[in-house]
């Protein structure tokens, strides 16, 4: 039997949107076409009438949005002759590259801050056979020293200074437009490096240019909302910050590589900036699995607890229709997972009926 519909990543679904040719050769792990979830209980637990979609990027191949761009710059890596790519990572980056490393055939190099990555970024890392550099410095040390290497190797940067980056990650926007059938009211992220809030500017604004031809599509914009945690803010402290701190180490970013680009999302759209506090966003996390089911990792939930905020002030008014960007899965950092959940821990009881029976009732 001839197999009639079958998803093969990004790049085929939005072919004439990216800079491929029909020769390229893709390289792809079927990223993309991730699950938006509407939010079910949050809204009437905070009193609001809103409704929040989450755009689940954890359930990409492996397990955050970085695939989205990884599968565009390493199919242009590999086209231009490329044998190596390199990338400085808080661990999400890393992962990514050095999958679809793999999957090309090509080498893959990664600069990690050394006991900063979470367990799961490591183990995954680790796994694909990346050749995993370790430095007593932090992300932005690392990104310094990738783009000196670039200068004499024969090596491609993979992050999101390379501009196929954001060309593969702006479909996210293609498809909760696709979805919805126009943009949302709001769109809510939690920003690093800013290239993912610059990459989903771009995707609207692309569709929005094109509604004429697209019968499903407006020409309307969200406003871009972009959140950091308090000990890693440079947006908005306005400077860049040096020793960037934050539990969700996956945005602990100081000098963020997209810097003007963000600003440009932010004046375009009518959007801001915002900082919350490291057990605001643990809250969040913790918030979205257990009144949903969905667990992320700790910085996507800067997303949601930074929409928290601005719909207790008023500032995101009821009625508005908002996507909030999770962009890692919650298994990616099981230390902070089982961390958060010191109260609720495993009860531990002798194997026998009545114990069972026992622990049972007393949690009813
Ligand atoms: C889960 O992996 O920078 O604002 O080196 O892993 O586009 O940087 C990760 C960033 C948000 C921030 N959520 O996105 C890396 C890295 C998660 C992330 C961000 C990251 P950008």
């Amino acid at each position: 039997m001839a197999i009639t519909k079958r998803y093969t990543g990004l790049i085929e679904n939005y072919r004439s949107r990216l800079p491929v040719s029909a020769a390229t050769r893709i390289i792809s792990l079927g990223e993309g076409n991730t699950p938006l979830i509407q939010l079910l209980n949050i809204p009437a637990l905070i009193g609001k009438e809103v409704e929040i979609y989450v755009k689940y990027e954890g359930l990409n191949p492996t397990g955050s949005f970085k695939d989205r761009g990884m599968t565009m710059a390493v199919t242009k890596a590999v086209e231009d002759g490329s044998r190596a790519i390199i990338c400085a990572s808080t661990g999400n980056t890393s992962a990514s590259a050095a999958a679809y490393a793999v999957r090309a055939g090509i080498k893959a190099f990664v600069l990690i801050p050394e006991g900063k990555i979470a367990l799961g970024k490591l183990a995954q890392t680790l796994m694909y056979g990346a050749k995993i550099i370790q430095i007593r410095g932090n992300f932005d040390d690392g990104m310094a020293l990738v783009k000196q290497v670039a200068e004499h190797a024969p090596v491609t940067i993979v992050n999101s200074i390379n501009p196929f980056r954001l060309e593969g990650q702006k479909t996210a926007a293609f498809e909760i437009v696709d979805e919805l059938g126009a943009a949302p009211d709001y769109h809510c992220l939690p920003v690093g490096n800013a290239g993912n809030i610059t990459a989903y500017w771009k995707g609207y604004s692309e569709y929005a240019a094109d509604s004429a031809g697209h019968p499903a599509v407006t020409d309307k914009r969200p406003v871009m909302c972009g959140y950091q945690a308090l000990g890693a803010s440079p947006f908005v402290q306005g400077k860049m910050v040096d020793n960037p701190e934050t539990v969700a180490t996956a945005i602990r970013i100081g000098h963020p590589q997209s810097w003007d680009l963000a600003w440009n999302v932010q004046k375009e759209s009518g959007g801001w900036f915002d900082a919350l506090g490291d057990e605001q966003i643990l809250l969040a996390q913790k918030m979205l699995a257990q009144h949903e089911g969905i667990f992320c990792e700790p910085a996507s939930a800067a997303s949601l607890a930074g929409l928290l905020v601005d719909l207790e002030s008023g500032k995101i008014p009821a009625g508005s229709r908002i996507v909030c960007t999770l962009t890692g899965n919650g298994l990616k950092d099981p230390d902070t997972a089982i961390g958060q959940c010191r109260d609720t821990h495993p009860v531990s009881i002798e194997a026998s009926l009545d114990a069972v029976k026992k622990a049972i009732l007393d949690s009813m």
